[in-house]
């Protein structure tokens, strides 16, 4: 049985989870409580970040690295194009630049604005960082321009990444998507496996729930 460590970023892993009908259990983390006292998860992840996952003797951190592994092991699965398909390049950037390109700069911006002393609120770096996070959705407005999902026709896992930060981004209140995005996000979260996903996922679902009513 697969254990995820956390939500936040966890969402995606748990999403991908649902779509390939994998069994798992969300095991909880209070990163506002403080972890120092959560002997079990940081004897799985001793850095104290969250998601991690544990699978047999394997243990992982980084949503998209865990991903990538889960769609390996456990596939083939139409959430990861073959590397020979014309959709894989497109796949593979776009799953990547979900985190490295989009989330991880959001969440400077995040932490800022809601977690960094008042006189740090607004800072150099936060608006850097929120400067790339505007011009990798950029790329991301170009190519939903073209097709409904970023590696072409079909869903894959570089939907779920992408999806997860642009939903991020709106429900902290630190970025308004446009038209083209929130149609994107609509479409992508249009299934089965994200509700499934988001029943599991009680604090995410807790959270979409107050943004939405904000
Ligand atoms: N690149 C990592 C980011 C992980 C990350 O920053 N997680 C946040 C919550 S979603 C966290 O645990 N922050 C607390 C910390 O870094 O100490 C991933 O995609 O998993």
């Amino acid at each position: 049985m697969i254990t995820v460590f956390g939500e936040g970023r966890g969402f995606r892993v748990v999403w991908l989870l649902e779509e390939m009908g994998l069994a798992y259990r969300l095991r909880p983390v209070d990163l506002i409580a403080g972890v120092e006292r959560d002997a079990e998860f940081l004897a799985v992840n001793p850095a104290g970040f969250i998601p991690a996952i544990q699978d047999g003797d394997v243990v992982m951190v980084e949503s998209i690295a865990i991903m990538e592994y889960l769609m390996a092991r456990y596939g083939p699965t139409p959430l990861a194009p073959d590397p020979r398909d014309p959709a894989f390049p497109a796949y593979q950037q776009f799953l990547h630049l979900g985190e490295a390109g989009l989330a991880a700069f959001m969440y400077l911006v995040v932490v800022s604005r809601n977690l960094a002393p008042a006189a740090e609120r607004d800072n150099w770096g936060a608006r850097k960082a929120l400067k790339i996070f505007e011009s990798r959705l950029g790329l991301v407005e170009r190519r939903l321009a073209r097709s409904p999902f970023l590696a072409g026709e079909r869903f894959t896992a570089a939907d779920i990444s992408v999806t997860y930060a642009l939903e991020f981004a709106q429900r902290t209140g630190c970025f308004v998507l446009g038209e083209a995005e929130r149609d994107y996000v609509a479409r992508a979260t249009r299934r089965d496996a994200y509700a499934r996903a988001m029943e599991t996922c009680l604090a995410t679902k807790a959270w979409a729930a107050e943004a939405a009513g904000r």
